[in-house]
């Protein structure tokens, strides 16, 4: 019963003081943000896969961007929902809290939620491919596509992560160290088969943690959760604050 596994997931936060949360695109869902894999995960025909790359790049630079600039114009019209709202509220419940999203939407910084750890880095930031140089741009539309490097001159990529990209070692490192030392660790809205990204729930498992995973499906690591709330993150985590709040 749905009832028990919010009792269960409450009753493991409750004594906690290291909690760690990890997202993926399904945390985005209520919100009106497709997932990758939900919405067959297709960019004109193409699997995302092939064109998140930086092959894709180097080839067509525009194709790339007409995608990222399709990503941007949604995240503009949408806004957190209650899964990234109850996330935020528990930076402030527990001491040791860390938020690590593999999401490039902005949404958990738009609730409120501060450090995150973005694993794939984000659309609201360019970075040039000539002098490496970051900048934010929220503007939508771009008023050039590829965007130019102001210092430079240089083409300008979105600061994402694509397919054959290592991640950002100093955020990959940080959420590494907060998977193995949290007594929590929340797995929300992923499918948990992008790796390195995933390999946190392992680690966390490892290291003796308690997983709790919040997803209307099983993820690929769902033989690893010890507390499962198998349905919306929007409506089943405000219902576990609620508990925890009672408790
Ligand atoms: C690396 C940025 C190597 C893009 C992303 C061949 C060549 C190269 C690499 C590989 C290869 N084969 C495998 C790999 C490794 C690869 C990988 O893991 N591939 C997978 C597909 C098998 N990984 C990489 O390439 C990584 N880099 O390995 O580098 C290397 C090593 C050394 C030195 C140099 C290089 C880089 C991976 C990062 C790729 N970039 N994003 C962009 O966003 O535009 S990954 C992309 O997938 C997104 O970030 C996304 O978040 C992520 C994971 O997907 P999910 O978030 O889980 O979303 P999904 O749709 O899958 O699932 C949604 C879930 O939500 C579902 O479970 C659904 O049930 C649930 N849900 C739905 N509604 C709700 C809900 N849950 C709760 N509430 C709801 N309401
Ligand atoms: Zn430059």
């Amino acid at each position: 019963m749905i009832e028990d596994s919010i009792l269960a997931a409450a009753r493991a936060l409750g004594p906690a003081s290291r909690v760690m949360a990890f997202t993926g695109a399904g945390v985005s869902a209520e919100s009106g943000v497709a997932t990758f894999r939900g919405a067959g995960g297709l960019w004109e025909g193409q699997p995302v896969e092939e064109v998140a790359t930086p092959e894709a790049f180097r080839k067509d630079p525009l194709h790339v961007w007409r995608f990222y600039e399709a990503r941007r114009t949604q995240a503009r019209t949408v806004r957190p929902n209650p899964a990234h709202e109850t996330l935020a509220s528990w930076q402030d419940r527990f001491p040791g809290w860390t938020l690590a999203t593999q999401n490039v939407d902005g949404l958990h910084q738009a609730a409120g939620s501060r450090n995150v750890l973005e694993l794939h880095g984000g659309l609201w930031r360019v970075r040039c491919c000539a002098c490496g140089r970051h900048r934010e741009d929220r503007t939508v539309p771009l008023p050039e596509l590829p965007p130019r490097c102001a210092a430079c001159g240089g083409i300008e990529r979105p600061d994402i992560v694509w397919f054959g990209e290592m991640l950002p070692r100093d955020v990959l490192e940080a959420a590494s160290l907060a998977a193995r030392d949290c007594q929590v660790l929340l797995v929300v809205g992923t499918s948990a088969v992008v790796y390195p990204a995933a390999g946190l729930v392992e680690i966390a498992a490892s290291a003796g943690a308690t997983v709790i995973e919040v997803n209307p499906q099983a993820s690929a690591l769902a033989h690893l959760a010890d507390v499962v709330l198998r349905g919306p993150a929007g409506e089943l985590l405000p219902r576990v604050a609620a508990t925890l709040a009672a408790s």
